[in-house]
């Protein structure tokens, strides 16, 4: 390949004659323009310039290589024509920065929810929305939370306690904790070191990672950071060409993965009204990213990005995986006893009870309150619990007392995925840990009060989940209808 200067670059900037930059390498993505999921706008504003910026977040570092054709790949920038530009901040982004460098100290972190009102405050818009948003009218999001509330304690008295022990094995794997960072998609939105926040965390925690499939990083990135025997699970998205997902699967199985779970509620990515509106008044880019034919406007860097997910995916797919994989398969996204007991019928060693974070279908139910229904269910199957097969739950979880709920009821192990991501993204890696720490001082306190030594003692009768069915009271509001709802009103006195 040969040696370019930036100039030489420069002058192929226009639709016709389109070349990029990215990570130094020079590209020609002229006849990949309509084909860019994101659309071509996008690319043209970076025509002739590096794009390595805006390109960064939100795709994992082979991509570029991967999709473009060898004789798309022009060479490489001369690194000593490169004339380094001080980027200009924005208004806007200076203010963020002033708000990150004043962001409130570690030592006054005292839960988790802590690290996501900083986070609301810190990150960029586009980041914000993106993390935080939540399908249609956002129901499920707030019921997640609310659930847990529904579920009392019954704590029993008088037991010495005081030795107590909250550590657990998650498929064969010994965790610190019962819970697991599940996967969060384009963690470089939030912080530059996106996902590796989270490995090395783990790493010094011993707590489990959910590799998210569409991490900024990539895969072996994520492996390379990990240490040696780090227990990592993966999320797998199905990629309509399957032997894209057969190479994934078995290249993560060789690398060590300790579990897959593959993604069964996100067919389609759902509507996250929040992150959608976000692209038409964001960056002047952002609402012309999606004026291409292709890309509808309203679909968003999420829908975008996920287009290769094969909606086609059914349980009649789930022997080929068995065939492909060692690896334990677990189905994330289960919600109802018919499927738990299709998906234990089927030889999978477990179930994830989610319903995305609420990004998928509104006013679907949470995890935590499906649990008891699907606990019933495979307790038709045989003794409970049953070691060869893991019950999952996430969504809303928030706090140890909230773990300690859902393992009453029956819950293996509890994944959490915004609330370690919130921490990263004011405080890095050291953010994580600090959560980490929080959650284990929560799990001492809340053991100790609730008479459980370990987590074996837990049990269905320390709490009192009857008002969890009960969707009155705590049930979460519709804020889009309240604000466009007009109150009817009484007869009006003139004026006067
Ligand atoms: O919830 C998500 O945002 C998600 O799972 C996803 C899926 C595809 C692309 C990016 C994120």
């Amino acid at each position: 390949m040969s040696m370019l200067s930036t100039t030489a670059v420069a002058s192929h900037s226009a639709r016709n004659d389109c070349w990029i930059i990215v990570h130094g390498k020079v590209y020609d993505v002229t006849d990949f323009l309509d084909e860019h999921p994101g659309g071509s706008k996008i690319i043209l504003k970076y025509a002739g310039k590096d794009a390595t910026e805006a390109y960064e977040p939100i795709h994992p570092p082979n991509a570029i290589i991967d999709n473009l054709p060898l004789e798309k790949h022009i060479g490489t920038v001369d690194p000593s024509t490169v004339v380094k530009v001080v980027k200009q901040l924005t208004e806007e982004e200076k203010r963020r920065q002033a708000l990150l460098a004043n962001r409130p100290s570690l030592d006054e972190i005292i839960n988790l929810h802590d690290f996501e009102a900083v986070a609301k405050v810190v990150l960029p818009d586009k980041a914000w929305a993106y993390y935080s948003s939540a399908s249609d009218d956002e129901i499920t999001i707030r019921e997640n939370r609310a659930a847990f509330q529904r579920v009392w304690f019954r704590p029993r008295v008088l037991r010495d306690v005081s030795v107590v022990d909250w550590s657990t094995t998650i498929l064969g794997q010994k965790s610190s904790l019962p819970v697991y960072i599940s996967a969060t998609a384009l963690g470089k939105l939030g912080h530059p070191d996106g996902e590796l926040n989270l490995t090395r965390a783990a790493a010094k925690h011993n707590v489990i990672q959910m590799i998210p499939t569409l991490a900024s990083c990539s895969f072996d990135e994520i492996l390379d950071a990990a240490q040696p025997g780090q227990p990592l699970f993966l999320q797998l998205y199905v990629n309509r060409d399957r032997s894209i997902t057969k190479k994934y699967v078995q290249h993560a199985e060789k690398r060590g993965v300790k579990g897959l779970f593959i993604t069964v509620d996100a067919p389609q990515l759902g509507r996250r009204e929040k992150d959608m509106r976000m692209k038409f008044v964001d960056d002047g880019a952002g609402a012309k990213v999606q004026e291409n034919m292709k890309v509808k406007k309203d679909e968003g860097v999420a829908r975008a990005i996920s287009s290769f997910i094969d909606p086609s995916l059914c349980w009649d797919d789930i022997p080929w995986f068995r065939s492909i994989t060692k690896m334990p398969i677990i189905l994330k996204g289960v919600a109802t006893p018919e499927d738990a007991l299709l998906a234990y019928d089927a030889g999978v060693q477990g179930i994830v009870l989610s319903n995305h974070g609420g990004r998928q279908l509104d006013t679907s139910r949470s995890g935590l309150e499906n649990l008891i229904d699907i606990v019933a269910a495979l307790k038709t199957r045989g003794p409970w619990p049953n070691p060869k097969f893991s019950v999952f739950v996430d969504g809303g979880v928030r706090r140890a007392s909230d773990v300690l709920k859902a393992l009453a009821l029956g819950a293996t192990a509890v994944g959490i995925g915004r609330g370690f991501l919130y921490a990263f993204c004011a405080y890095g890696q050291e953010g994580v840990e600090k959560a980490f720490r929080i959650l284990g001082d929560e799990f001492e306190m809340n053991m100790r009060l609730l008479g459980a030594r370990t987590l074996k003692e837990l049990t269905p009768d320390m709490v009192d989940a009857s008002a969890l069915h009960s969707h009155v009271g705590l049930t979460p509001n519709d804020n889009l209808y309240s604000s466009v709802y007009q109150p009817l009103r009484t007869a009006q006195f003139k004026d006067g």
